[in-house]
């Protein structure tokens, strides 16, 4: 199963040159069957201590960290939902991805044209936001013609479908996004169906300039995409001394990718032994056997138990056989709730 943020804003907002830099450290794709092979796409690393603090245990052959997918979708612009520019081929990447990462402008290059001519960052996401909102109504809209002339026919499961539509489009008309509205379970699970955009989690990025790369602004995350394409290029010790001649402690792109992590409400798991120490991405709440099932499908359907301990004491006991010595390793049952940071050895 895979994870990923496109990522959305106007034209010359600075979104390709995060991508870029995002994408600049090119994973082994061949440890990520599932992931896109697409310029557009790129598969970024998940940074993890643990994996680190695990591999010095073990020494294993390889090291396979956790990854998500970036996409870099070109620029929507004002009337997108009605088709202008490439419009409803933007849109339609949009509904593809799990989550949002909006790009604002805040830099400041007269080189560079803004769309609306002056820089605005609550303007673009202004923008934004309408014409996802405008996409939504469509989808809405085209559905309840569908289904309206069924209502008619007394059929209860029709009539509450048109209901819960229309509720969200009473929300949308307020201009508000569907992700802040009110929804029951059983009104989430009809409107989860249709995969609308304005229900995907969203993170705001504010690409400031290299001066403001340190300055923080509520419900962004402030980022120099032009820092962070530089950064990309530098050799590390040569980026720690750049990061902190502009008062930062880690890159953007960490902080980024750490923040869509989050986002997507992910917790890691880690397997690990002598051949491998691999971290895997379940969503929160997920049960043992649907994370074995993303090992091998074998591991779900033939779950018997899960033997798990937590990743601080397979580091300080030294491996899996002295943290059990230690009564460290729990043995769980199907029901099991993974937690963010267990290491698990699946028995089949
Ligand atoms: N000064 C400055 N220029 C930037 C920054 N980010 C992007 N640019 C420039 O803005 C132009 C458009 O950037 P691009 O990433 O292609 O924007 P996109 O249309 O959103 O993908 C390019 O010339 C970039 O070099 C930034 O943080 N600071
Ligand atoms: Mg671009």
């Amino acid at each position: 199963m895979k994870f990923s943020i496109g990522i959305v804003g106007l034209p010359n907002v600075g979104k390709s040159t995060l991508f870029q830099a995002l994408t600049k450290k090119q994973v082994d794709t061949s440890n990520y069957p599932f992931c896109t092979i697409d310029p557009n796409v790129g598969v970024v690393e998940v940074p993890d201590e643990r994996l680190v603090s695990l591999a010095s245990i073990y020494k294993p052959e390889k090291i396979v960290p956790t990854v998500i997918e970036f996409v870099d979708i070109a620029g929507l612009v004002k009337g997108a939902h009605k088709g202008e520019g490439l419009g409803n081929a933007f849109l339609a990447n949009i509904r593809e991805v799990t989550a949002i990462c909006q790009v604002v402008r805040q830099f400041s290059d007269a080189d560079v044209v803004h769309v609306n001519g002056e820089i605005n960052p609550e303007d673009d996401r202004q923008t934004i936001n309408l014409e996802m909102i405008y996409a939504d109504m469509a989808t809405l809209d085209n559905r309840l013609e569908d289904i309206e002339p069924k209502a008619k026919s007394g059929d209860k499961k029709i009539k509450q479908l048109v209901d819960i539509y229309a509720k969200a489009k009473t929300f949308l008309d307020t201009g508000e996004l569907l992700s802040r509205a009110d929804f029951n379970k059983d009104e989430l699970k009809v409107i989860s169906e249709l995969n609308l955009l304005t229900m995907k989690p969203m993170l705001y990025i504010l690409n400031a300039d290299e001066a403001d790369a340190a300055t923080e602004k509520p419900g962004f995350l402030t980022i120099s995409a032009k820092v962070e394409s530089e950064l990309a290029e530098m050799p590390l010790n040569e980026a720690m001394d750049y990061l902190k001649s502009l008062g930062l402690q880690s890159t953007g792109l960490e902080r980024l990718i750490k923040a869509s992590y989050e986002l997507l409400d992910l917790i890691t798991f880690f397997t690990a032994g002598p051949k491998e120490v691999h971290a895997w991405t379940v969503k929160r709440g997920a049960l043992a056997p649907v994370a074995g099932g993303r090992i091998h499908s074998d591991f779900e359907l033939k779950f018997i138990r899960a033997e798990v301990a937590k990743w601080q004491d397979v580091v300080e006991y030294g491996g899996e056989l002295p943290a059990k010595e230690k009564g460290k390793i729990k043995i769980e049952g199907r029901e099991y709730v993974v937690k963010d940071g267990d290491v698990i050895y699946f028995r089949i």
